[in-house]
């Protein structure tokens, strides 16, 4: 390998080294977008149900849970893009790390986000979580697990 080649390996190593997190931006903005969707009946609170029927679009072999696989390969499917990241995610998600995205696990995401644990998310504690969330995965590599989408 000549240095031509050595000077080419490293360029594309790195333009795929740190996830892409443009699309994103700006994160209030997404996270804000996220809320208004996901609050189904629109009353300003995110409840451990409206985040358990987000997942279930996910859950491909219906059994009521969502594997690390289920999850990735979906957003693979719809956002190539954010494939990486959907496995940092995913780990956030998992909170007991058991890969399975399981009804306790949305009761501990839920806490994670209600930052005043008046037991309520609103959208502020929502989009304050999820900023810096998306801040927290800028500049990460590829993950352990992430492979390739295609
Ligand atoms: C997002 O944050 C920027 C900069 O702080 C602010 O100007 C903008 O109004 C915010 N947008 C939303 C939707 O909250
Ligand atoms: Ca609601
Ligand atoms: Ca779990």
């Amino acid at each position: 390998m000549g240095l031509g080649s050595i000077i080419v390996a490293l360029a594309v190593f790195g333009a795929c080294h740190g996830l892409d997190m443009t699309k994103l931006k700006p994160y209030n903005l997404t996270a804000e977008l996220m809320f208004l969707t996901e609050d189904l009946n629109q009353d300003g609170i995110m409840t451990i149900a409206e985040i358990d029927a987000v997942f279930d679009k996910y859950d491909a072999n219906g059994d009521g849970r969502e594997t690390r696989n289920e999850y990735t390969m979906y957003i693979c499917g719809t956002d190539p893009d954010l494939y990486q990241l959907s496995h940092y995610l995913y780990d956030d998600y998992d909170v007991d790390g058991d890969h399975h995205l399981d009804k306790h696990d949305y009761e501990a995401f839920h806490l994670k986000m209600d930052s005043n644990a008046d037991g309520q998310v609103d959208k502020t504690e929502f989009v304050v979580y999820w900023v810096h969330l998306f801040e927290k995965y800028e500049g990460m590599g590829v993950h352990g697990q992430g492979g390739h989408c295609h």
